[in-house]
């Protein structure tokens, strides 16, 4: 029995079993993990980059090794997350900016850049959503799953990056991942059927190659609950970016950017520099972090 070394990526973890895409060529194998890593406490994720000795004849094998992360998420369990792209739609279901801003918080923290996707602009045209994020200094994108309208625009940001697509149930998450890889056959499902069953059309998370084989793309459930709790009041201002400029004229130093009088953050508030709704935001959720450490 000929055991051979290969190293690749975890596209899938599903009853102990891994799915492994290898680097060179993209040939899966299934893998379990060694015992050690389950008495090292370690579990191997979605996104890893992993060595295995590999069965030649049966093509499956032994995950042997989990080389260092860049990162590692909860909740969807994914290792190695460069991008997430928050979707959004401009209505059916309309947008929650309050989720959405709670989702930007989050990818902030976890020191990610988020994509803004506006989509079913073929059902309205999202300018003034479109506005408040590129205002704020994220990367942007007004699409439509249905029409294909800038699709194209979302696939080259994707190129050579771990993207996961985050967002709540309807929003077309899936849509769009089927309009980007030619291969894929997402279950996607009515908005309204959703709602009634209280249920989602993708139930799990799988790494899914780009067609030119460069970067990988991940679908969840719609998901919009990412807690901001064990972020600290203070830390949170400096996951605004749009707020940078003003937070050092702030009268005081421990300005909580929320009623102080001599607020720079008020201020450009009030001049329209920092859109109403990010600010919103921002509030409910600094009182959110207090509320969570009162006991
Ligand atoms: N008009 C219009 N409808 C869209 C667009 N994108 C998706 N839809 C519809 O919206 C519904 C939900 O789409 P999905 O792709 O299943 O949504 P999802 O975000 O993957 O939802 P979950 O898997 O439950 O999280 C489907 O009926 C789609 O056909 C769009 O750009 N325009
Ligand atoms: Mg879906
Ligand atoms: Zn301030």
């Amino acid at each position: 029995m000929a055991t051979i070394e290969i190293e690749g990526r975890i596209t899938k973890g599903v009853g102990g079993f891994y799915y492994i895409a290898s680097s060179d060529g993209g040939k899966i194998y299934e893998c379990r993990a060694r015992g050690r890593f389950r008495k090292e406490g370690i579990t191997p994720l979605v996104g890893d980059v992993v060595r295995c000795g590999i069965d030649s004849a049966s093509n499956t094998g032994l995950i042997s090794e989990i080389l260092p992360r860049t990162n590692s998420l909860i909740r969807p369990p994914v290792a190695n997350v460069s991008r997430i792209a928050i979707v959004f739609s401009v209505i059916n279901p309309k947008p929650n900016l309050f989720t959405v801003d709670k989702l930007v918080t989050s990818a902030m923290y976890a020191g990610i850049k988020p994509i803004i996707c506006i989509n079913k602009t073929d059902l309205s045209s999202g300018g003034e959503y479109y506005d408040i994020y590129s205002g704020a200094g994220f990367d942007t994108i007004c699409l439509s799953a249905e029409t294909g309208e800038n699709v194209d625009k979302l696939n080259e940001m994707l190129i050579g990056e771990l993207t996961v697509f985050a967002g709540n149930s309807g929003v077309g998450k899936s849509s769009i991942l089927n309009r980007i890889l030619s291969r894929a056959e997402l279950k996607t499902g009515e908005v309204s059927d959703r709602v009634e069953r209280g249920r989602h059309t993708t139930r799990h998370s799988e790494l899914m190659p780009l067609d030119g084989g460069d970067g990988y793309i991940i679908d969840t459930p719609g998901f919009s609950s990412f807690s901001v709790t064990d972020i600290d009041e203070k830390e949170l201002c400096a996951l605004f970016p749009e707020f940078a400029p003003y937070t050092d004229d702030c009268g005081f130093r421990d300005c909580s950017h929320t009623v102080e009088k001599d607020c720079a953050v008020l201020k450009a508030l009030k001049n329209g520099k920092i859109s109403n709704s990010r600010h919103e935001s921002y509030k409910a959720q600094y009182k959110e972090i207090l509320e969570n450490k009162q006991y």
